[in-house]
């Protein structure tokens, strides 16, 4: 570690980022962050102290292009544009920084380690926050990767109709509904790092965790990074079990509708 890092003296806080480098190299290995693919942002206010808050800017403040006003005076470790997970995986703070959303709450500016931009999709991550924040909710991390078996099945229509890969994908093994309780929400397909994909986005999750970019990848928020994380390797699971089937020559039979509601009873799950 950089011995002038943020993370030097701050465990609470260097435990939280190596669980985004954890998480990072999970990503890469699984082969869902090809490149520079994927994006990771967490709110790290709760670790924030008064020295941190003093910090100066590193860069020039920048527009977000949006106004979030829950967000002002608020601090994210966000993984770098054009960064790559594999690198992050051994070298968090030199493939991320930690940002600042200024007073304004509609413009940001870097204040360590280094002046690495942060992600394309910051805006889909902001105002996802921004309602976290809004909404009294205990989220804190937002996660995007490129599952290879969830985007080979988002490009085929009929899997896009209201919660049909969630009925589906729940009804390969009891675990995925056990773990991604609420299930996979979808936004037809929109431009990466628009605005448009972020309002989409923000919209499903009112009531999914994580949310089908179609022909893209997934969107996942959580408490921590390894639970978004897990919500997706339970989903994508379920995915490749069904492929399998698939690829036998059949169509797996599924768990009868009467095995999910014992299921979910069983678990005390939403229905
Ligand atoms: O950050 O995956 O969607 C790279 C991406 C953009
Ligand atoms: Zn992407």
């Amino acid at each position: 570690m950089n011995p002038k890092s943020i993370l030097e003296g701050r465990p609470a806080l260097a435990r939280c980022v190596m669980e985004v480098a954890e998480v990072a190299g999970y990503l890469w290995q699984k082969g869902w962050a090809e490149r520079n693919g994927g994006n990771i942002t967490v709110n790290i206010s709760e670790y924030v102290d008064e020295d941190i808050r003093q910090k100066k800017a590193i860069a020039p403040a920048r527009p977000i292009g949006l106004k979030l006003e829950a967000l002002r005076g608020q601090y994210f470790y966000c993984k770098g544009t054009g960064k790559r997970m594999r690198d992050l995986a051994r070298n968090p703070m030199g493939n991320g920084s930690v940002i600042r959303v200024l007073e304004d709450g509609e413009s940001y500016e870097i204040i360590a380690d280094e002046a690495v931009m942060p992600t394309s999709e910051l805006p889909s991550h902001l105002l996802v926050h921004n309602w976290f924040l809004e909404s009294g909710s205990p989220y804190r991390v937002s996660l995007h990767t490129h599952p290879i078996e969830l985007v080979a099945m988002s490009h085929h229509k009929p899997f896009l109709q209201k919660d049909v890969l969630s009925q589906l994908l729940w009804s390969m093994i009891p675990e995925t509904k056990a773990f991604c309780p609420r299930g996979l929400g979808v936004v037809p397909y929109q431009l990466p790092g628009s605005n448009l994909l972020a309002q989409a986005t923000l919209e499903e999750l009112g009531d999914y965790d994580v949310v089908l970019w179609e022909k893209h990848g997934v969107f996942a928020v959580d408490k921590d990074i390894l639970n978004a994380f897990d919500q997706i390797d339970v989903l994508t699971k379920s995915a490749q079990i069904y492929i399998a089937a698939r690829n036998m020559g059949y169509e797996p039979e599924g768990m009868s509708q009467a095995q999910m509601q014992e299921m979910s009873q069983a678990f005390n799950l939403p229905k």
